[in-house]
Formats: C-alpha cells, structure tokens, sequence
C-alpha cells in the first residue's frame, strides 16, 4: 500500500515540475515596429523567468514568416550589424529585455502584408522543446 502511495506521489510530482517548467517564462510587452510590405521585421518583448533554473531559448516560429531567427545587434566600427545567436538564456528569477538595438526575434521571409494593429502569433522553443506562444502587437513606426 505504501509503496502504491509513494509511486503516485512521484507520478505527481514529476508531474507538477513538467507544468512548472512549461509556465515558468512569462512574456510581456511583445510588439514589433510596422515595415514596409516584404520586407523582414523584429520581434521585441519582456521575458522573465519565475522558475528556479535557466530556460534557453533556441529557436522559434511566427505564422506568416517562412523563417525566424534569434538575433543580437552589434556596433561594428560604428555600423550597426545583427548577428543571428544560438540561444536567449534567461537565468532564474530574471528578465530578459528584447529591444530596439539590442536583441530581437528577426521574424523573416514574410508570406503577406502586416498593418499596425494587427498581432503576430511567435512561438519560442527552449533547449527542453516547451513551446511559448505569444502575440507581438504591430506598432506604427515612429516618425
Ligand atoms: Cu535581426
């Protein structure tokens, strides 16, 4: 009986960690400045992580785009330059800031037009294969 107990409560609880781990980055402010049409565009947001131990995102996917990157821009001898990276790592406890100059979600290969209002569905991938969807508002681009 004891031993019937104790399974289940494993079963529980390896339960409980899956869950844990899959609601353990929380995304906010997700936008994405307006582009010219065919062009690529940018995904910039907050993303914390409440767990205990760093999530690794390594890849991600947006409905529209035949192609998304994770991305970091760079001063190269006074010209901006993006350089694809392998992972965002968000250590425990902390937020992650993508921003305008800094590191984004390079959403590419766009398959139609996008307005300022609209919203991208993005999904990030970590390293563990959990799945983050999350809506990127449109913004009109400041003139
Ligand atoms: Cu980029």
């Amino acid at each position: 009986m004891l031993r019937i107990l104790l399974t289940l409560l494993l079963a529980l609880a390896s339960i409980q960690s899956t869950y844990a781990d899959q609601s353990s980055l929380h995304i906010k402010d997700a936008w994405t400045p307006e582009a010219p049409p065919g062009r690529m565009m940018a995904g910039f947001m907050q993303i914390h992580n409440a767990g205990s131990s760093p999530v690794a995102i390594v890849d991600a996917r947006a409905t529209g785009f035949g192609h998304v990157e994770l991305h970091n821009t760079t001063m190269d001898e006074g010209v901006m330059r993006m350089r694809r990276v392998d992972a965002l790592t968000i250590d425990a406890g902390q937020t992650l800031s993508l921003e305008p100059g800094g590191l984004h979600v390079m959403l590419i290969e766009p398959q139609q037009n996008f307005h300022a209002g609209e919203h991208i569905e993005v999904v990030l991938i970590d390293s563990n294969g959990n799945e983050y969807p999350l809506q990127s508002e449109i913004r009109p681009r400041r003139r």
